[in-house]
């Protein structure tokens, strides 16, 4: 009886960790917006192996049918940058803009229903919220409308 418990036990014990392991990875693949396997993100990373990644948007912003990678990383303690990876045959990646230091959500919404799709950018920083909606064009990140990001970058 006390040996059929015991490995009853061990299989709870062995579960729950599994479970646990399981969830965990989860989480950690939604919270970074991207498979970690992704070519455009792991060409980031070869590149820039100092900048930790912290957010990311698949998406195509270039509008030229091949998806592109939006990543938001880390520069060095409370300060972010965001660059985009551009996809296609060739790799390139743009310039810098500052990103929000916390909760930074990456969404596409073409607002003006033409040409490039847009993005827009949240986050915080110390509890100050801001936003600013941006464009892709001629391999530059363009800011076209920002509110309170300076208080959150
Ligand atoms: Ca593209
Ligand atoms: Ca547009």
């Amino acid at each position: 009886m006390t040996k059929r418990k015991s490995i009853l036990y061990m299989i709870l014990i062995f579960m729950c960790v599994t479970l646990m392991g399981c969830s965990q990875e989860e989480r950690k693949n939604v919270d970074m917006g991207v498979e970690r396997d992704n070519e455009l993100f792991v060409h980031f990373q070869k590149k820039y192996p100092e900048n930790a990644v912290i957010k990311c948007g698949y998406e195509d912003v270039t509008n030229d049918g091949a998806k592109d990678l939006v990543v938001i990383y880390n520069i060095e303690k409370g300060k972010n940058g965001m660059k985009v990876v551009v996809g296609g045959d060739e790799y390139s990646i743009s310039n810098e803009v500052p990103a929000p230091a916390e909760d930074q959500i990456i969404k596409f919404k073409n607002i003006d229903d033409k040409d490039e799709i847009e993005f827009i950018v949240s986050g915080s920083k110390h509890g100050n919220v801001g936003y600013a909606i941006f464009r892709f064009q001629q391999m530059e990140i363009i800011n076209l409308f920002g509110q309170d990001m300076e208080d959150c970058c």
